[in-house]
C-alpha cells in the first residue's frame, strides 16, 4: 500500500515480517524499536495476550529520511503465527510493499516453517497479490540454539532456487536484526521507485498532445502547473489500494534515521541517505 504524497512529498511502505509462532517475528521489531532514536521511530504498538504471544500484530513506524526526494516512512508489521489469526493475517498483509519471512531454524519447526511459507503465498493470491512481485527477504532466526537446521537444509526448504536474500539471526541478541531489515528495505525501495517510474510514465502517456497553434500564455494562466508532475505537486496526491492503516499523524521528520543510541560497533550501521541508491 505504498503511498505517495506529491504536495509533501511524502512516501510510506508496508514492510511485514511473517512466520510460524514464537519465531522470533516480535523480538525483531523489539530490537528495532530499542535501538532507534526516538526521533526517527513512532511507538511500537503492540497487542500481546498474558502469556506472550502477539494477538493481533505489532506496529512500528520508522522514518528513513528521504528517497528520490520523498521523505519516506516504513511501517513494520508482523503478523500473528497461530494457526486460528489467519484473517488477521491477511488483514496485515493487505497492500504490503515487503515481505520478511522469518523461519524458526530449531529443526522440530521444519514444518510450522514450510506451513508457515505456504500460507503465505496463499493468502497473498487470495489477495490477489503477485507472490513473485513482492521483495523477499529470509531470516533463519534462533541460530543459538541447540538442535537446528543448518542453512543448506533451511535453503533446501524454503529457498531452493536461491532466488532471496536470507540472513541468519539471533534476534534476542541483535545479531542479523538490521542487516535483514536494511536488505528488505533495500529491495522495497527499489521496487517502488521503479513503480513510481512507471506512474510517471502513464501519466505522461495520458496527457494530450499539445495544440496545433498553441495561444501565448496570457496572463491570467501564466502561473498554471501544466505537466501532470506540476499538478500533482500543486496539491493532488495518489494513495495505492491497501489496508488504509496508514495514518497521517506519527513521528517528525528525521533524516538521518538508524541512527542508534548505545549499539554495537560490530553491526553495520543502517544509513538512511544509501538506501535508495
Ligand atoms: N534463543 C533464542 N530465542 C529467541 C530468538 N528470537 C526470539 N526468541 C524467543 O522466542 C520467543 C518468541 O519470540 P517472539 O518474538 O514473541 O515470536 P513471534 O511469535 O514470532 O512474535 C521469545 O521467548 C523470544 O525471546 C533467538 O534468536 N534465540
Ligand atoms: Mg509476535
Amino acid at each position: 500500500m505504498v503511498f505517495f504524497n506529491w504536495a509533501t512529498m511524502q512516501m510510506a511502505a508496508k514492510i511485514v515480517y511473517y512466520g510460524p509462532g514464537l519465531c522470533g517475528k516480535t523480538t525483531n521489531l523489539s530490537y528495532i524499536y530499542a535501538k532507534t532514536a526516538p526521533s526517527s521511530r513512532g511507538e511500537m504498538v503492540s497487542l500481546e495476550t498474558e502469556t506472550d504471544r502477539t494477538l493481533f500484530f505489532d506496529l512500528l513506524p520508522l522514518e528513513v529520511g528521504k528517497v528520490g526526494g520523498f521523505r519516506t516512512r516504513l511501517q513494520l508489521y508482523t503478523v500473528p503465527g497461530q494457526v486460528f489469526y489467519n484473517t488477521t493475517r491477511k488483514l496485515v498483509l493487505k497492500g504490503v510493499d515487503g515481505i520478511v519471512f522469518v523461519a524458526d531454524s530449531q529443526r522440530p519447526m521444519a514444518d510450522a516453517n514450510l506451513e508457515s511459507f505456504t500460507n503465505l503465498k496463499e493468502n497473498l493470491q487470495e489477495l490477489g497479490i503477485d507472490f513473485a512481485s513482492v521483495p523477499l527477504v529470509l531470516q533463519y532466526n534462533k541460530r543459538d540454539l541447540k538442535n537446528i537446521l543448518t542453512v543448506d537444509e533451511l535453503n533446501a526448504a524454503l529457498n531452493p532456487d536461491g532466488t532471496y536474500q536470507y540472513f541468519e539471526a539471533v534476534a534476542t541478541q541483535g545479531i542479523g536484526v538490521f542487516e535483514t531489515l536494511k536488505a528488505i528495505t533495500k529491495a522495497t525501495l527499489k521496487t517502488l521507485r521503479a513503480r513510481m517510474a512507471a506512474q510517471e510514465t502513464r501519466l505522461e502517456e495520458v496527457r494530450p498532445p499539445p495544440a496545433p497553434t498553441p495561444a501565448p500564455p496570457g496572463p491570467q494562466n501564466h502561473f498554471l502547473p501544466r505537466s501532470p508532475r506540476q499538478r500533482r505537486r500543486a496539491g493532488a496526491s495518489t494513495t495505492a489500494t491497501g489496508g488504509g492503516a496508514h495514518s497521517s499523524s506519527g513521528p517528525p521528520a528525521c533524516g538521518g534515521a538508524f541512527a542508534q543510541p548505545g549499539h554495537s560497533s560490530s553491526r553495520p550501521s543502517f544509513g538512511a541517505p544509501g538506501l535508495g541508491a
